[in-house]
């Protein structure tokens, strides 16, 4: 039996980035599909969103917390910084994922490269108003990189999962392809976290290797 289950969709990126800190930590999980907002979805998650973390009699909705569980409630390598600045600094990546890179970076990829796959039409207002968001966050999470080679300091942290999904997809996207190419410590990063175990045998990685080729445009 699993340690842990996860509720979920099985294409979630918050799931992904969930599952990677479990294969971190050292904890097995189970994953059981929800069906978007089901009545046993909403029972478990008030909002709506997933993943739902399931331990014993211990369920947990919010990707935050339920890491901050994963961490806490098992043994294995500590997954946060135990100083309060290197805390904070983690937090901030975190909460920097969560309020900006996620609705800009995880959208862009799905209005340049799932949309148009599935036949549908891209929001080209939103792909031109991103670019300079998606600029900055590029230059930022360079900069992080640069000082230890992760994003809050010099090993993996709870902050370098939550932002792993959202960046490998973008880079394949043409414009998230270009910024990363130009962006040798995020590249570098990129390439640290691809080589990790919890990466190879992660679900997440048969889903990315199935696309094909950044488009050209
Ligand atoms: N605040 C939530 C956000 C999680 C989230 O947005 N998950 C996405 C999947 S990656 C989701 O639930 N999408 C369904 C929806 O928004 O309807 C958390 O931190 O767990």
């Amino acid at each position: 039996m699993a340690d842990i289950v996860f509720h979920s969709m099985a294409g979630s990126s918050y799931l992904w980035s969930m599952m990677q800190i479990a294969h971190e930590k050292g904890v097995s999980y189970e994953l059981r599909e929800l069906a978007l907002n089901s009545p046993e979805h909403l029972a478990l998650h008030p909002f709506g969103k997933m993943p739902i973390l399931q331990h014993g009699d211990v369920h947990i909705y919010e990707s935050l917390a339920i890491a901050h569980y994963i961490d806490r409630a098992f043994d294995g390598p500590a997954l946060q910084p135990a100083d309060a600045r290197g805390q904070a600094n983690m937090l901030r990546w975190i909460s920097i994922v969560n309020a900006y890179v996620f609705p800009v970076m995880n959208r862009f990829f799905k209005e340049r490269v799932a949309k148009p796959s599935w036949g549908f039409e891209t929001d080209a207002e939103f792909v031109e108003n991103a670019i300079p968001q998606l600029i900055k966050q590029v230059s930022l999470i360079d900069a992080a990189a640069a000082q230890g080679g992760f994003l809050a300091g010099g090993r993996l942290t709870l902050a370098d999962c939550f932002l792993f999904p959202n960046f490998l997809f973008f880079g394949r996207t043409p414009e998230g392809a270009r910024m990363i190419a130009e962006a040798p410590h995020a590249k570098r990063w990129l390439d640290r976290m691809t080589s990790r175990v919890s990466y190879i045998e992660s679900p997440m990685r048969p889903v990315f290797e199935q696309l094909g080729p950044v488009p050209a445009s």
